[in-house]
This record gives structure tokens, sequence and C-alpha cells, in this order.
């Protein structure tokens, strides 16, 4: 009687490990639309946690160049494509996505001060 309960102990306990490293990581895709540099107000803040692969797909209606801080991804995004900036989040933290260069031959201005959004890393 002891080791069937036991046994059952050991199998739920095996489930409960199972079930929370499949909640470990998430594969998360944001469209990021930008329009005159700019992105809508819902898409100011990517939220995410440690860990996570995250895709963004970038959109605009003019050439841009775009660099995400602190993973210090850098793409350039032409209009009428989709631009994928994929990573794992394993630092955790803000990180600002910012506007480098417009243009089609836009290259080596100053970063503009506002970032067009915002990647947030939580702890997992
Ligand atoms: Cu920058």
């Amino acid at each position: 009687m002891f080791r069937l309960v036991t046994a059952r102990w050991m199998l739920a306990l095996m489930l409960i490990a199972i079930t929370s490293a499949g909640a470990l990581a998430a594969e998360l895709t944001f469209d990021i639309k930008v329009e005159r540099g700019r992105v809508s107000d819902t898409m100011r803040l990517i939220r995410v946690s440690e860990g996570d692969v995250v895709k963004l797909q970038l959109i605009s209606d003019q050439s841009l160049v775009l660099h995400l801080h602190g993973y210090d991804i850098e793409k350039r995004v032409v209009p009428g494509a989709i631009t994928e900036m994929t990573f794992t989040a394993y630092a955790t933290g803000r990180f600002p996505i910012h506007v480098h260069a417009r243009g089609p031959d836009a290259a080596g201005i100053a970063p503009e001060d506002v970032p067009l959004c915002t990647l947030e890393v939580y702890p997992r």
C-alpha cells in the first residue's frame, strides 16, 4: 500500500515538473506597423518574459533602420515587405527600439531620442 501511494506521488511530481517546464518559455509574435516613423499607442510597449522566443514582424511605410538596444540588433525595414527581428529574451530589463536612419540611402544619422517602442523583459 505504501509503495503504491509513493508511486502515485512520484507520478504527480513528474507531471508537475513536465507542466512547469512547458510553461518556461513561449514563442511570441508581435506585428509592429510603423506609419510615418511612429507606431500606434497600443504597440509602444512589448512585454515578454525571460527566455521567451520573440519574433517582431516589422512593417513600415518608409525605409528605416531600426535598432534594438541591449540586444544590439539592427534591421533595415523597407516598404512593402515584412522584416523579422527574432531573438531569445535572455536579458531582463527595458530596451528601447530606436529609428537609426530613414530613407533608402539612410546611414549614420543620430539616433532619435524618443524610442519607436520599448521592449520589457520580465524575470521568470
Ligand atoms: Cu539606437
